[in-house]
């Protein structure tokens, strides 16, 4: 079917020119509250979302009920063994606003514990696929897969009444929670360690287990993985990964569909799978340039290339944030602390140097600084998970605390089906003749 495919580039190139245009001589056209420039643009900044978990400000970063990132860290119950704080406090927080006291956490982590036995047909199914499937499609469909276990779609085949969808939904999402370190350490062992599974240790708290079954007992990775697991956990409710799970529980589709979506969205190299390019990003440049410790002017030359070639720099830029990523900060300061001397977190820092300025230099990117993504890979190398197409699963296991408390929050709130209006360029080009001279 040649001729459908170079009618269809033609016709492309065609709308990309008017909506270029249009951009430029209409994007601030007012269109009910918003401008034209939003409604071709992604929706930046368009307020149509409630989300009560966390909020993001673009010189602050994000906030937690109102906790910053080193807030946190003061505040929420931490390990005997550990300094960082464990992201079963963050979850209790995200769902109530109060921070917990140590039992409650440890409460919750033994409910979790209780919760964590995952269907025998869903390692059946993941043992299906060909080992080389990218573990984020293993990570959703695995979790799609227990769909079978849900209460809330039981429920709502039995006609429960709207006013009780909290319930069942918070049982989804606690058996959830407590499963998916399971199924993210099986599909690791399964691809990268010859299917040797080890088994849970339930004396240990929810991210040292998944240390654990990862296969790293090192205290110090275990606090690592609570710290990693607290501060992916939510970035407000309009990020890819965050706004699809509430997109699709708004269906009433319960906690393992919206889950599994939101994944999806979360495996997107502009999204969460940034955290793989950019090792692979930092891997390709070290090998090209032939050491482990390039200069300056050999690691901008790299940059500089890459822009050229008409890519992206991998871990740079953000949609909302104009500072770098408190994020970003929070895994610096872990690194400054134990891992100085590792000249992969060196390059990091070198990059961190050097990108913004080149970025900035583009005259383009609104957001020369650091994400969350910029630096997480280089620390995960050190502690031997060097297996990078892993790394989002890592990234979803965390990102499930928020934007399942969320799910929570939108069936007891009652929240509707999400349905926003689109409109084509028909629409677009008679809008702009009806409203201005044009
Ligand atoms: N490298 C090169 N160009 C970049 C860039 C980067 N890191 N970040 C933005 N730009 C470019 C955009 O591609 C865009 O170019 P065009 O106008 O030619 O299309 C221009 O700068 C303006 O983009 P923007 O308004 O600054 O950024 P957006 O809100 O459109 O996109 C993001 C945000 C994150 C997708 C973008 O910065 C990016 O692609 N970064 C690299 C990928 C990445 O690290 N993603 C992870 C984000 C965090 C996460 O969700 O995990």
């Amino acid at each position: 079917m040649k001729e459908l495919k170079s009618l269809f580039q033609e016709k492309t190139q065609h709308v990309q020119k008017d909506l270029k245009d249009i951009l430029k001589n209409h994007g601030d056209l007012q269109v009910d509250t918003v401008v034209l420039r939003q409604v071709i643009g992604g929706m930046r900044g368009i307020k149509s979302m409630f989300s009560e978990t966390s909020l993001l400000d673009p010189i602050d970063g994000i906030k937690f009920r109102g906790y910053s990132i080193p807030e946190l860290r003061d505040s929420l119950p931490k390990s005997s063994r550990g300094d960082e704080p464990l992201p079963e406090g963050l979850f209790w927080l995200m769902l109530t606003g109060e921070v917990p006291s140590q039992s409650q956490v440890e409460g919750l982590a033994d409910d979790w514990e209780k919760r964590s036995q995952v269907p025998e047909h869903t390692y059946r199914m993941i043992d299906s696929l060909p080992l080389d499937t990218h573990p984020m499609t293993q990570f959703s469909m695995a979790i799609a897969s227990m769909q079978t276990e849900s209460v809330f779609a039981k429920k709502y085949a039995e006609g429960i009444s709207k006013m009780k969808y909290w319930d069942p939904m918070y049982e989804d999402v606690m058996n959830l929670i407590a499963r998916l370190p399971h199924i993210a350490a099986y599909i690791y062992r399964r691809v990268y360690h010859d299917n040797k599974q080890i088994k849970a240790d339930e004396s240990l708290d929810w991210a040292a287990n998944f240390a654990h079954m990862l296969g790293n007992n090192d205290e110090e990775f275990q606090d690592l993985m609570r710290l990693y697991l607290t501060i992916h956990a939510d970035h407000e409710g309009g990020n890819a990964s965050a706004h699809t799970t509430h997109l699709v529980g708004s269906t009433l589709s319960d906690a393992y569909y919206s889950l599994s979506a939101g994944m999806n969205a979360l495996a997107g190299p502009l999204h969460g799978l940034a955290n793989q390019e950019v090792i692979k990003f930092i891997f390709a440049m070290l090998d090209e340039i032939g050491t482990k410790t390039p200069t300056d002017e050999q690691v901008s030359k790299f940059i500089h290339k890459t822009l050229d070639e008409g890519r992206v720099i991998p871990g740079y830029g953000h949609a909302v944030l104009r500072q770098p990523d408190p994020r970003f900060t929070a895994q610096k300061k872990f690194s400054e602390k134990h891992l100085k001397e590792d000249d992969l977190i060196q390059v990091v820092w070198q990059l961190f140097r050097l990108v913004p300025d080149i970025l900035d230099g583009l005259g383009k990117v609104k957001n020369p600084w650091p994400n969350v993504d910029a630096h997480s890979g280089a620390i995960l190398v050190h502690y031997g998970i060097k297996e990078y197409t892993f790394y989002t699963v890592l990234f979803g296991v965390s990102r499930a605390l928020g934007v399942l408390s969320n799910l929570c929050w939108a069936r007891a709130l009652g929240l509707p089906l999400e349905r926003p209006k689109s409109v084509n360029l028909e629409w677009i080009k008679n809008y702009i003749t009806e409203n201005t001279n044009s």
